[in-house]
């Protein structure tokens, strides 16, 4: 046995001991998910992908999200739509892309609003109004004429003319 010896290879190698090449534990998948594995010789390192950050427990990657926090990513009458890896800026109700990073108001007066045909289209910034033309009554989409006859003095008139009468009479 004199003279007789063992060769191991260390740790992140394998072979017989006179031949070691590295492991790549890249392939075996030893970073969970989100996670992009680099082999280096003898080791190898997981980092986590764009848009991850490394969990509590250290052994994986979580979503980040990137609309918490007061100042979100997003521009000007925009808002945060969080997703796995990535985020989304979507235009506020009422606002349409004006650029890829800010939203304007849409003027629905020019395009399509519930708007009554007897209605004054009023935009303004995120929404619009609707006012009944003068001679019509209503919440400016539904807007009926104001039948003025009917409301009108020309029932008291009527009233007075005949108390006139009567003191004509007498
Ligand atoms: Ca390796
Ligand atoms: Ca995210
Ligand atoms: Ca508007």
């Amino acid at each position: 046995m004199l003279g007789r010896f063992e060769c191991e290879c260390g740790q992140g190698f394998d072979g017989d001991g006179f031949t070691c090449s590295d492991i790549d534990e890249c392939t075996v998948g030893l970073c969970g998910e989100f996670v992009e594995c680099r082999n280096y010789a003898g080791s190898y390192e997981c980092y986590c992908l764009d848009g991850f950050s490394l969990s509590n427990d250290e052994q994986s990657c979580d979503d980040v999200n990137e609309c918490s926090g007061d100042e979100g990513p997003c521009g000007e009458n925009q808002v945060c739509e969080n997703a796995v890896g990535t985020f989304f800026c979507e235009c506020e109700t009422g606002y349409e892309s004006a650029s890829e990073h800010s939203c304007a108001d849409i003027d629905e007066c020019t395009g399509e609003n519930k708007c009554n045909e007897h209605a004054f289209c009023l935009n303004t910034d995120g929404d619009y109004e609707c006012e009944c033309k003068s001679g019509f009554n209503g919440d400016g989409v539904v807007c009926s004429d104001v039948k003025e006859c009917e409301t009108s003095p020309c029932g008291d008139n009527e009233a007075e003319l005949k108390i006139n009468d009567f003191f004509k009479v007498a």
